[in-house]
């Protein structure tokens, strides 16, 4: 578990978001509908059926293309086996685009979302999700530079 600031930390940047989102007023009906972020591919799980180990490097994830039923829980054993900090988030084309935007703009957030591990070098986390829905997604290291490099995954559900 992560300590209460750095939650809160995240916390505030997701309002923040949500905010200008409101205030742009192209997605104000998803604001208001108060739907996670993450709805649009899938949800957090307690009990995987699948588990798939994923190492993270300078500057990729190993491995780094995984078809996944519709349906299915996968648990997601992350270990951190470089020399810096690394990421590993799940999400569509757009939330790891507004994420990476996050990460610009404060690099040393640490994230405590639902579908995001921050890994220290030698740190293992877990991370189940079910994937309800089908279509492409990506698992990525957000950090300035890192998924450019090549820190991207597919998720391919059907
Ligand atoms: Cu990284």
């Amino acid at each position: 578990m992560l300590p209460i600031a750095k939650r809160t930390a995240c916390a505030r940047a997701v309002a923040a978001w949500l905010a200008a989102l409101a205030a742009s007023g192209i997605s104000s009906a998803i604001a208001a509908s108060s739907q996670p972020e993450w709805a649009s591919f899938g949800e957090p799980s307690h009990h995987g059926t699948r588990t798939v180990a994923i190492i993270a490097t300078e500057m990729k994830f190993t491995p780094s293309n995984l078809a996944i039923a519709r349906g299915e829980t996968v648990r997601f054993v992350i270990t951190n086996r470089g020399k810096t900090r690394h990421e590993f988030v799940i999400g569509d084309q757009a939330f790891q685009a507004q994420h990476m935007r996050e990460m610009a703009q404060m690099p040393d957030m640490m994230m405590s979302e639902v579908n995001e591990a921050d890994l220290a070098p030698g740190q293992t986390k877990t991370i189940v999700w079910r994937f309800s829905k089908a279509g492409e997604f990506l698992f990525a290291c957000d950090l300035p530079g890192h998924a450019q490099q090549g820190m991207v995954g597919h998720i391919r559900v059907r």
